[in-house]
Parts: structure tokens; sequence; C-alpha cells
């Protein structure tokens, strides 16, 4: 085994005291055990569904909890203002109290994967120290684990994930459902050491650290220093009725639909989309100048809410088995069910709080931030390059907030600058994927507010520098799906009718699309994607606010702010 690993289980071991190690191979039979073992502590209920188990949390641990994680860099500035920073000795020092013993009474699982595909040089090896059998099980629908994965590692050093539930076993003790810790919750990155500390939440991108905490927070900094992008994206493959193909990676805040628009049904007769990745990319300079990508993930974490035959008719597919899901409603006939699934809800459910639950009840069935985890392999629409070692050309990235009025429909970026620019100002209203307020307009640059490593300012001018002779720069887009008119009626369907949208993208990069410049971008014609008009107005009061409000926003970056957005936000406020 790996040097470094032998030596770093050695350490947790000592450190955390459980009463078991377990070196996870990645096998069906231990993956079968695993479940066996949740199911008879009640963790894990069988459903109908083959091959399919529903997770009940602890209410106090639903979602990521943002003011709980923290980037600690050695240099505080290093971790910018839109990060929690700590000094990373006393953060150390904290953790190591925390950390001691708390897994006395449960077993260590020693997790290895491969972020990306196996073959890939742009692929990555990490482990995970989990006391979670939950997170073992997740993470092996979610990315490449076990023995494949350290055979790629050799003797190389790697990314170290350390999570614990936080809630050492005593003798004879039983076990909760959920074992957690919300008090002491706590994710903490060392981005320096390439390190991930995570104690107290089993839940979601807190505790299955190969995701954000990893994929992303430690990846973009990697990234930085690599001369890479590691991207808060979905990636899908478009063909066009003559059968050319290209490739689009799309940004948008948690809860925003991505995983509806990367396995989006084309309603064009003729138009064809599948799905490479639903939210996170790692994209590379090829030597022919081209940026290409690949999914680092191998699974979906999707949310459930809203998810129906109409809505992602390719994600009711990818979930009809083998499928875990976290916090829905459970039918009494044994199956799933979600606000959104359908128009008529059961006549009784037991919600996931586990309680009784008919539609007169004032709570929800299924938490808003419920989810389901489920391997790639089994979506419909999967892009046959997923697993390619290459990844797959980016023609074009697209970027998106929810935003009940202003932002319109689609826009092209006049620049690689300008769409920089908008990557920055991306704002977005939040949603329950995070603790907090629903429904809040907030800033959140590029989906990475809660994801970046480092400095957003240092983002910002990496994401500038990428723009050099030689290389083919995708065309950048922003769209917003979610314009309300006056009476909060949604102005566009969204779902399948994204597929105009795209159509407009893809024929715009082949240079057909016919646009108009004005002050915010390129436009469409609505007549042209078969759109309200009020999708593309352009509010100019609303927009001097809009842009005046960026222009307060940047100065929290400081000396760190690129001239060239200062610039472009300039220009934004000169032109309205
Ligand atoms: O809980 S996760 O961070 O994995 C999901 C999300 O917020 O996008
Ligand atoms: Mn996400």
């Amino acid at each position: 085994m790996n040097t470094h690993l032998q030596q770093w289980i050695e350490e947790i071991r000592a450190l955390t005291q459980p009463d078991a190690v377990v070196i996870v191979n990645g096998s069906e039979e231990e993956f079968q055990a695993l479940i066996q073992k949740q199911m008879k502590n009640g963790s894990l209920k069988p459903l109908k569904r083959p091959g399919s188990f529903l997770a009940w949390s602890n209410p106090e641990d639903v979602a990521r909890v943002e003011e709980r994680t923290f980037i600690c860099s050695e240099k505080q500035d290093d971790a910018g203002p839109t990060n929690n920073w700590k000094p990373p000795q006393e953060m150390k020092e904290k953790l190591q109290s925390l950390f001691q013993g708390c897994m006395k009474g449960r077993t260590m699982y020693v997790v290895p994967y491969c972020m990306g595909p196996l073959s890939s040089p742009m692929s990555k090896v990490a482990v995970e120290i989990t006391d979670s059998p939950y997170v073992v099980i997740n993470m092996r629908l979610m990315t490449r684990i076990g023995t494949p994965a350290l055979k790629k590692l050799g003797n190389e050093p790697f990314v170290k994930c350390l999570h614990s539930v936080g809630k050492p076993l005593h003798p004879g003790q039983k076990d909760d459902q959920w074992p957690c810790n919300p008090q002491e919750t706590a994710i903490v990155h060392f981005p320096e050491k390439h390190e991930v500390w995570s104690f107290g939440s089993g839940y979601g991108g807190n505790a299955l650290l190969n995701k954000k905490s990893f994929a992303l927070r430690i990846a973009s900094v990697m990234g930085r220093d690599e001369g890479w992008l590691a991207e808060h994206m979905l990636i899908i493959g478009v063909t066009n009725p003559k059968g050319k193909k290209k490739y689009f990676a799309a940004s948008f805040p948690s809860a925003c639909g991505k995983t509806n628009l990367a396995m989006l049904e084309s309603i064009l007769p003729g138009w064809k989309i599948e799905c490479v990745g639903d939210d996170i990319a790692w994209m590379h300079w090829g030597k022919d100048g081209k940026l290409y990508a690949i999914n680092p993930e191998n699974g979906f974490f999707g949310v459930a809410p809203g998810t129906s035959i109409k809505t992602n008719p390719s994600a009711m597919r990818t979930i009809e088995k083998n499928t875990i899901f976290t916090n829905v409603a459970l039918t009494d006939d044994g199956d799933v069910w979600w606000e959104g699934m359908n128009d008529t809800p059961p006549q009784h459910l037991t919600n996931w709080k586990g309680q009784s639950w008919t539609p007169a009840s004032t709570e929800k069935a299924a938490h808003p931030n419920s989810r389901f985890t489920v391997s790639v392999s089994q979506c419909p629409t999967i892009d046959p390059a997923y697993d390619s070692a290459d990844g797959v050309p980016i023609s074009g990235i697209i970027f998106g907030g929810r935003r009940s009025s202003l932002v319109p429909l689609v826009r092209q970026a006049l620049s690689w600058q300008h769409g920089v620019f908008l990557g920055a100002s991306m704002t977005s209203e939040t949603t329950a994927a995070a603790k907090g307020e629903v429904g809040k307009l907030r800033h959140d640059p590029f989906a990475m507010l809660p994801f970046c490593g480092y400095h957003m300012g240092d983002y910002f001018a990496h994401w500038l520098k990428q723009e050099v002779p030689g290389r083919t720069m995708p065309q950048i887009f922003y769209v917003n799906w979610f314009l309300k008119d006056a009476d909060g009626k949604f102005l566009w369907k969204g779902f399948g009718e994204n597929m105009r949208v795209l159509k407009w993208c893809f024929e715009r990069n082949d240079g057909e699309a016919e646009a108009e410049k004005t002050a915010l971008g390129f436009m469409p014609h609505a007549e042209s994607l078969g759109a309200d008009p009020r999708l593309f107005a352009i509010d100019r009061e609303g927009w001097k606010q809009e842009a005046e409000e960026i222009g307060r926003y940047f100065q929290i970056f400081g000396k760190k702010l690129p001239e060239a957005l200062a610039k472009e936000q300039m220009k934004l406020a000169a032109v309205l």
C-alpha cells in the first residue's frame, strides 16, 4: 500500500480510536454488506424500487452549512473576503481536540477514490477517511472508489479528506438513526496542505468530501497553481439535426436546475442533449488550443423536489433502481414521493421526519433539499464520452442565476473579458441547498461563492488570464430561466423549452444565429426563440441600479479586483 496512506491511517487511528479499520475496496459484496449493516440499525429503509434505499437525516443536519465552512490558508488574504478564515494552527488544534476519540465504538472506513476517468491524466486520486457507512455507499455511487483508485495512485501523495459524524459510541450505547453533532459541525479546508477535515455532519457536501470540498475548494486552488479550472458546472453535449455536436459547460448556483439542464430532453425535433456531468467540471487546455472538460464525478447527487416525468424524464428513469434517497417521503407501499413529482400527492405518506402525513398537512412531505444519489451509468442520456480520458471540447460556457426580474432570458458576452465580468457579477436568489433564508438575492460569482478555495479576486484574475493567443476561447452566455411577470407567474416555461435557448447558443457558435448588440451583450429577437418579448426587455433604470450594486460589491475585493473587471463595470454603468 501507498506509504503516505499507511502512515496517515495510523495517525488517524491513534487520534480517533475507532473499534475497527476497513480499507474499502469498492466491491459489490462490500457494498451489500454496508447496506445490510445500515438496514439492521434502521439507518436505511429498503424501497420497492430494486436496489434502492431511503435515509432520513437528523432534522438539524439537512444541507451545507456555509457559516461553518472554513478556508484555513496560511495567510488570511489568500482566503479572501468571501470565505470564513481562521489561522490554520489554531484551527488544527481545535480539530485535534474534536477528533480525539471521536470514532470510539465505530468503524473507520478508508475510502480511496479517483475524481475523473481512471484513464485520464486530468483525474486526481484522494482518500476519505470516514466513520459513516452512509458516506461510503454514497461515494461508491458518486465516485470511482476502491482498489482501482489505489492502483492509479501508486506511491504518490494524495488529497487527504477526514470526516467524522462526531458522535462516539460508548459500549452498549444504541446508535442514532442518523448520528451527527450539529453544535460542533465544522468543515475545514487547508488549501496549501491539500487537506480537508470535516466534523459533525453526515449530509451531502458536508460529508461527501469528494464533491464540493475536494473537487471544488481544493481543486480550484490546484487549478490556480497548475493553470486549469475547477468549476461548479454541468457539462452537456448538444447535437443538431445535421449531426453536428458541440459541448457546453454551464454554471448555476446549487438547486437552480443544473441536473434538469444536464438531462434535458429536447422539444425541438432532431436536436439531442447528452449528459457528461451535472455539477462539476475540471477543464484543461489541450495542445490544439481548445478547452477540454471532464466530469470528476461518477454519479448524481440531485435535488428530488420538482423532479418529475414532465420536468426531467431522464432523471426519473435514472432513479428507477439502485438509488439512495435522502430526506424524501415514504409512500405506504414502500416507494418514494416528493413535492412536484406529480400533481396529486398520495392520500397518505410518512414524511421525511418519519411522521404521518396527508395532503392536509401544513409541512412539506419531503425536505426541500432532499436528494437522490445514483450512478451516472443509469442515465439513459449519458454522453458516450463521459468516461473519456481526453474529456470533451467546450464550445460555450453558460452562466445563470435565479432572478425573478431584470435579467433577460439569454444574452451572449461581447468578449472573454465581458464574459468574465458576467460570471463575476452573477447574483441569485438563495435556495434550500444551504442552511439559511431561501429566496434572498445574493452575489454568487461563477456560482462559486461557497466553493472557491482562495481569494475570489485572484480567481477572477485566473479566469481573465485564460485568454492567450493561440487558444480558441469558448463563447460565454448568460441565461435566466426564472423571470416572473407582475402576478408572480413564470414568463418562461423552462425545462424542455430551454432547448430553444441552447439552439441559439449553438448557432451563435457557428456564426449562424442572428443577434442584436445591446448594452447587456448580444441578444436574440424574442420571436426567433418563440419567447415573450418581456423576456428580453431592458429596464434601464433597474440596470443602472444593478451596475451600481455590482460596483459596490466589487469593492470588497479591494486591490485584488482586476482592472479589467472594474473597467467592464464602468462600461456597463456608462452605457445605460
Ligand atoms: O450538498 S451539496 O453541496 O453536495 C449539493 C449542493 O449544494 O450543490
Ligand atoms: Mn452543486
